[in-house]
């Protein structure tokens, strides 16, 4: 497994000496963000978790090989390229491996080659989910899945309205895998602090929630944690805003048949088109304030 994994130096060094290491997901810098503010964002974020005690560590595939800890000129090229770099889920790991390409990775990606790596904090936006109309379309992420089975936490701002929010609550439910609130008891909807789901713990610092992943992984119960961070009250986006580029985005993903991997960029980049620039200043300071977040709960993590 091992002979397939590049850790940079730093990031080899910290998790050697029992550092608090942070995983960055790529795909949001490919396709989650227009170019340069994509490569920009990660590289602060970077900067952010160091600022707060940890160690950044980026992943994605580059040339075929897993990368866990990326050099900005790396973070650049995933950047610039954008929609030309393959979406990477579980399902498309071995592809972009043995054809040696570059790959950016999804949460589920990510979470692997993070545990591979021995990184258990990890910080992004969203997390994927289940889609509105996935009782026909069966359009589920596989990030669900890969939190059911992979000990990883994910330090997010809860999941966008472009889903079924009810829907994912169940499925994340069946697959046991813990929903926890940072200082909330409502389920965050990334532009939005709150939903009309809640949470399954509001937690309200970061000790109790590395108190929480070590109680969950010391007995051995496998899988994610989906830890949600509510985007900072001065960020947080107009509902009524949202909801109409969403329910816009879903019309015409329907009206042009766009399905499969397709489906979440594409309604990624409607959203951010309908809503302005705002919603991408938006985007990014939640990205920000999930990595200091994830920086305290790995530093946590790492004390005995
Ligand atoms: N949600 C966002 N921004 C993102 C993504 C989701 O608000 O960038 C990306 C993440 O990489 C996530 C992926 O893992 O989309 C989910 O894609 P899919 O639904 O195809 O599994
Ligand atoms: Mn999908």
């Amino acid at each position: 497994m091992k002979q397939y994994l590049d850790i940079s130096p730093e990031v080899a060094a910290a998790l050697a000496n029992n550092q608090p290491v942070v995983a960055l997901e790529s795909t949001i810098i490919s396709h989650g963000m227009p170019w340069p503010q994509n490569a920009e964002t990660a590289k602060k974020v970077e900067q952010i978790i160091r600022d707060n005690g940890a160690v950044p560590a980026t992943i994605a595939i580059l040339d075929g090989r897993l990368k866990a800890g990326l050099s900005h000129d790396e973070i650049d090229t995933l950047g610039q390229a954008g929609l030309s770099v393959i979406k990477c889920s579980r399902r498309d790991l071995p592809f972009v491996v043995a054809t040696k390409q570059h790959g950016a990775t999804t949460v589920a990606a990510t979470m692997i080659v993070a545990a591979m790596a021995g990184i258990n904090v990890f910080a992004t936006g969203g997390i994927g989910g289940v889609h509105r109309g996935a009782q026909t379309s069966f359009d589920i992420s596989a990030d669900l899945q890969e939190l059911a089975k992979t000990n990883v936490a994910v330090v997010c701002a809860g999941a966008k309205s472009i889903l079924d929010l009810g829907l994912t609550r169940e499925y994340l439910e069946t697959q046991g895998v813990p929903v926890l609130g940072y200082n909330t008891d409502k389920l965050p909807a990334f532009y939005t602090r709150e939903s009309d789901y809640t949470v399954d713990y509001n937690l309200t610092n970061a000790t109790q929630i590395a108190d929480f992943l070590k109680a969950k992984w010391d007995m051995k119960l496998a899988g994610g944690v989906v830890v949600t961070n509510p985007i900072p009250h001065e960020f947080a986006m107009d509902k009524n805003a949202i909801d109409k580029a969403v329910e816009q985005a879903l019309a015409e993903s329907v009206e042009q048949n766009i399905g499969g991997k397709e489906s979440t960029p594409f309604l990624l980049a409607r959203v951010a088109e309908l809503t302005g620039g705002n919603s991408l200043a938006s985007n990014i300071e939640l990205v920000f304030n999930n990595a200091k977040l994830a920086a305290k709960i790995a530093s946590d993590l790492v004390k005995d």
